[in-house]
């Protein structure tokens, strides 16, 4: 595989490290005013790079070594799935027959595909060119306890204007659940604390959680609480402490096409997140525990956001939320650009 995508590209391809014997790849793609590398690793964004005025700089957080991606389980970067967030107890069911997932946080819940999801394995590359590259993973029927032979597909490209688009795609061979997302940590400027990030997010109502991360089922109107981003504004909530954000937000139905789901500014550098998911998970990185990374930096709480597109968590247990299900025969698709613009 790898032999047929070196004769059609001119982005290097290089071994970074092993899990288990599989070499891990780096795919270096390079477009316009954006620099990506890609690992096979967890199908993750390990650097991205905006070039402007002053010069490339870095906007997403990254380890140097497959070693570190192993050792933090950060979810740093990656595409989580099968199910990305929370599934309760980690049980769910479908057509009249009771699954039971992984429960890989703290013995309760399942947590982004569990023990090894997607995030912790190893993507085959389906083919490369300079601006793009095709991941693919077979997720065995049973894995982490979902039903069905899950065929996944992550693309990512560089387009025009300083976008990198993602299209993300599955089938099955038997009924089951998905909901994958794209989980980098943004920041946009290289300061210590993304807490005076301006950040909008266009949604009246997010989804309040218990303390365990799991959706109470309300759907909460942001007006007149710290969770209102409607108007672009500091992530900090203004005279608070730092704000424990960690909620989906629920976005305008997209009618099938991408629309603007979050924009994110920091001294000159912007970023649009579009869409197609109904939902946008806003994780503000505070329970981060300090982790040495890239280039000598020292990752801490607040050092970079997370905002994943997604269906709704736990939406398999939950009345009124996005369906979840995928059958045999249909094709589950998301597609989300982040688009910079720097001054
Ligand atoms: C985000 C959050 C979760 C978790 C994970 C590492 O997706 O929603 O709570 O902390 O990242």
């Amino acid at each position: 595989m790898e032999g047929a995508a070196r004769a059609v590209t001119t982005a290097p391809v290089t071994v970074c490290g092993a899990l288990d014997g599989v070499a891990v790849h780096r795919i270096d793609l390079r477009g316009g005013d954006l620099e990506v590398s890609i690992l096979t690793w967890g199908a993750t964004i390990q650097r991205l790079r905006v070039h402007g005025p002053r010069g490339p700089h870095d906007v997403v957080l990254g380890f140097g070594s497959c070693d570190e991606y192993l050792k933090h389980r950060l979810y740093m970067g990656c595409v989580v799935g099968r199910f990305a967030n929370r599934v309760a107890d980690g049980q769910f069911s479908l057509d009249g027959t009771a699954y039971q997932l992984t429960r890989n946080e703290n013995g309760i819940n399942h947590l982004h595909g569990g023990v090894n999801g997607f995030s912790r394995r190893v993507w085959s590359i389906g083919g490369v060119n300079e601006r793009a590259v095709d991941l693919v993973l077979v997720s065995p029927d049973g894995e982490e306890g979902y039903p069905g032979t899950l065929t996944a597909h992550c693309r990512y490209s560089i387009e025009e204007g300083r976008t990198l688009s993602i299209a993300l795609s599955a089938v099955t061979d038997a009924p089951t659940i998905v909901n994958l997302a794209t989980h980098s940590y943004f920041n946009l400027d290289g300061e210590d604390s993304i807490l005076r990030h301006r950040l909008q997010i266009p949604a009246d109502t997010y989804l309040p959680a218990t303390n365990a991360g799991i959706p109470t089922g309300e759907f909460r109107p942001v007006d007149g609480t710290p969770f209102d981003f409607r108007q672009m504004r500091d992530v900090q909530a203004p005279d608070a402490l730092p704000q424990r954000y960690d909620n989906t937000y629920v976005l305008a139905p997209s009618a099938g096409g991408i629309r603007r789901a979050a924009r994110l500014e920091s001294r000159g550098t912007a970023m649009e997140i579009w869409s197609t998911e109904p939902g946008i998970q806003f994780f503000d990185g505070g329970t981060m525990r300090s982790v040495p990374g890239r280039n000598g930096a020292m990752y801490r709480a607040y050092s970079g956001l997370c905002l994943e597109p997604q269906r709704f968590p736990d939406s398999p247990n939950q009345r009124g939320f996005t369906d979840c299900t995928l059958r045999p025969g249909e094709t589950y698709r998301q597609t989300t650009e982040y688009r910079f613009e720097v001054a």
